[in-house]
């Protein structure tokens, strides 16, 4: 057996390399696993055409250090995968961080080794690792799902999947190109795709709801504003919902608002770009009559931009409300339908039955192509951490413990699985918001938590059941609140057959999360219990540390928002 580890991790993205640094600021002996053959996590995996991010890198980069920050400067305002990628490789060279690495290894399984206070990890060399603590940097958005189509053995073809591109790249110059999705990955990839392919067929089952990125070069005021003082351009995005400045109205009412007010709001955020139009008005998450507001709006605009009624039609979103499933940020998608070289199959009217040798056959059609991309999508949250044989104090795995979904306390950790810490776990707002920010959070406070640990000599941290529960129910009651689970998305782990249906992401605010954290640690670590061998050094069961109620809240929104809530104690037996 290898040498004993204060901390393994597992992952080398963001998460996985400032955790890393974190470690070694405590000189923690400290080591890393990643399965692929270099850093950078998601922007190492989905190399696909188009692919890049969508919230303004000035804000997707680490803040953690002023002469990073300082010394990076991002060529667009949404970086394309490349240039993430460059920048990943460049904090990892910055710091030094690859020598404790280890590259093209996979962990298969941890074990709780009750008498070493600590985890034995196996990984795929047959390697087991001994480590005290253990943290997930796996990624919310790692595993494909896997989705799979009859018949798809026989293809002739190639397939490729968006979070497995080639590293060298595709020329799909003068190709017959199918692609089966409609998600952000498809949405990226297929203006590009479209400019090279002879023909490109798209296989749209449910659409999605797209906003412009207009894309460019970084906008002058945002720039002023980060030079002026890039701290408090930081503090400002940490301090809001999503981790980033979105111009968010708590005090706005869209039902409340005369129709011409409404539309120049919408043109004016539309006309900025990205994610604006997500906060524009405080009832647009909550009330299904504001949210419709908005729907119709980005519904006018498929029209505008695409010339075929029909095919405009087919593109609109029908069965969510607009922000209930990730919307997508694009450049150019909608136009690509008014390309001769590019058409779009309704899935819904003309159902895919199975690959053939040369392409795909839907029930009315057959299509003949010389690659199909599926871009179907993500085993999200707990895929991941599912995959990995981790057995707990009881010998319980975490898969079995989330049978019923994903509970955890505060998306840390996880009842049964003590030293064990997932960074942007399931119960953690982490989806919904600018992950690197989450990330940053995250990553210190777990910092924080060995660190205090180590300062009072205690050997383990365990979440109490009572708290997790307590929190799983406020994330439940926190996404009940809103419109959030009412579409069949990844979010509620609706895209897995077979996967439990929960909310998985803390919906609350990366703000009021923070709070919350920092309310935990200050009450000496609520809702954990601390010990060394067999004595229990703190042990405090109850999680109290619950938001207040929205201040601003409008008293419509506010009953509306608990009817819901109350709904779901009385069908859950909460009541
Ligand atoms: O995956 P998705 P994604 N037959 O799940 C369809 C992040 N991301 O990789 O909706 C036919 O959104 C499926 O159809 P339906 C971002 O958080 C970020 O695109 O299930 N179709 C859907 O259209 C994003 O939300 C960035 O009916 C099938 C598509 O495949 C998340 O990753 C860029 C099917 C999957 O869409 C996931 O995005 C890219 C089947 N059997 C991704 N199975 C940026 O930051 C699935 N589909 C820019």
């Amino acid at each position: 057996m290898a040498d004993r580890l204060d901390v393994l991790i597992v992952g080398a993205g963001f998460s996985g390399m400032y955790m890393l640094l974190k470690c070694r600021e405590q000189g923690l002996k400290t080591r890393v696993i990643e399965a692929g053959s270099g850093v950078g996590g998601t922007w190492y995996w989905n190399r696909y055409p188009g692919a890049r991010v969508d919230i303004q890198s000035l804000e997707y980069s680490f803040g953690f250090d002023e002469k990073l920050e300082q010394e990076w400067r991002w060529s667009e305002r949404y970086a394309p995968q490349p240039e993430l990628l460059a920048y990943a490789n460049h904090v990892a060279e910055r710091f030094d961080l690859k020598p404790d690495i280890s590259f093209n290894t996979r962990v298969t399984a941890a074990h709780w080794d009750a008498k070493a206070d600590g985890w034995n990890v196996t990984l795929d060399s047959g390697e087991v690792v001994p480590a005290r603590f253990v943290v997930m940097a796996t990624g919310c958005l790692s595993v494909p799902t896997d989705v799979t189509f009859p018949g798809i053995e026989d293809y002739q073809g190639t397939i490729y999947r968006t979070s497995r591109w080639p590293h060298e790249g595709v020329d799909f110059s003068g190709q017959r190109v199918g692609i089966i999705g409609t998600g952000s990955s498809a949405i990226q990839s297929i203006p590009i795709i479209a400019e090279t392919a002879a023909h490109l067929t798209v296989f749209q089952r449910t659409p999605n709801y797209s906003m412009p990125a207009h894309n460019g070069p970084i906008p002058d005021e945002d720039f002023q504003e980060w030079l002026k003082d890039p701290r408090a351009y930081r503090a400002r995005s940490r301090a809001t919902v999503g981790g980033f400045w979105n111009e968010a109205r708590e005090d706005v009412i869209a039902i409340h608002t005369p129709p011409e007010e409404i539309k120049a709001e919408l043109e004016r955020r539309w006309a900025w770009g990205g994610f604006r139009l997500l906060s524009g008005f405080a009832d647009q998450g909550i009330d299904a009559e504001a949210n419709k507001i908005i729907a119709d709006f980005v519904a006018a605009k498929i029209r505008e931009q695409v010339k075929d009624p029909k095919v405009a039609e087919l593109l609109t979103p029908k069965d969510h409300p607009f922000g209930t499933k990730r919307p997508c940020v694009d450049t150019g998608y909608y136009a690509t339908y008014n390309r001769d070289n590019v058409s779009l199959i309704d899935l819904r009217a003309d159902p895919l039955q199975h690959f053939t040798a040369t392409g795909i056959k839907t029930k009315h059609n057959s299509f003949d192509f010389d690659a199909v991309v599926l871009a179907t999508g993500f085993d999200a949250m707990t895929g991941a951490i599912e995959r990995i044989d981790i057995r707990g104090v009881d010998g319980e795995t975490i898969k079995e413990h989330w049978a019923a979904g994903p509970e955890t306390y505060l998306g840390l950790m996880v009842a049964g699985f003590p030293n064990l810490f997932l960074i942007t776990g399931p119960g953690s707002p982490s989806v919904l918001t600018n992950m690197i920010h989450s990330i940053e959070q995250h990553v210190e406070y777990v910092a924080s938590i060995i660190g205090s640990l180590n300062a009072a000599q205690a050997a383990r941290i365990e979440a109490s059941r009572e708290a997790e529960q307590a929190w799983t129910d406020h994330c439940d009651q926190t996404a009940a609140m809103t419109l959030l689970p009412q579409a069949n998305s990844w979010y509620m782990g609706a895209n897995v057959p077979g996967k439990p249906r929960r909310f998985m992401a803390y919906a609350g605010g990366l703000h009021t999360y923070t709070d919350i954290c920092n309310a935990v640690r200050d009450k000496g670590w609520q809702g954990f219990v601390i010990a060394r061998g067999d004595q229990v050094l703190s042990e405090s069961r109850v999680f109290d540390s619950l938001p207040p109620p929205p201040e601003n809240m409008a008293p419509h929104l506010m009953e509306m928002a608990m009817g819901r809530v109350m709904n779901w104690m009385q069908e859950h037996g909460r009541v």
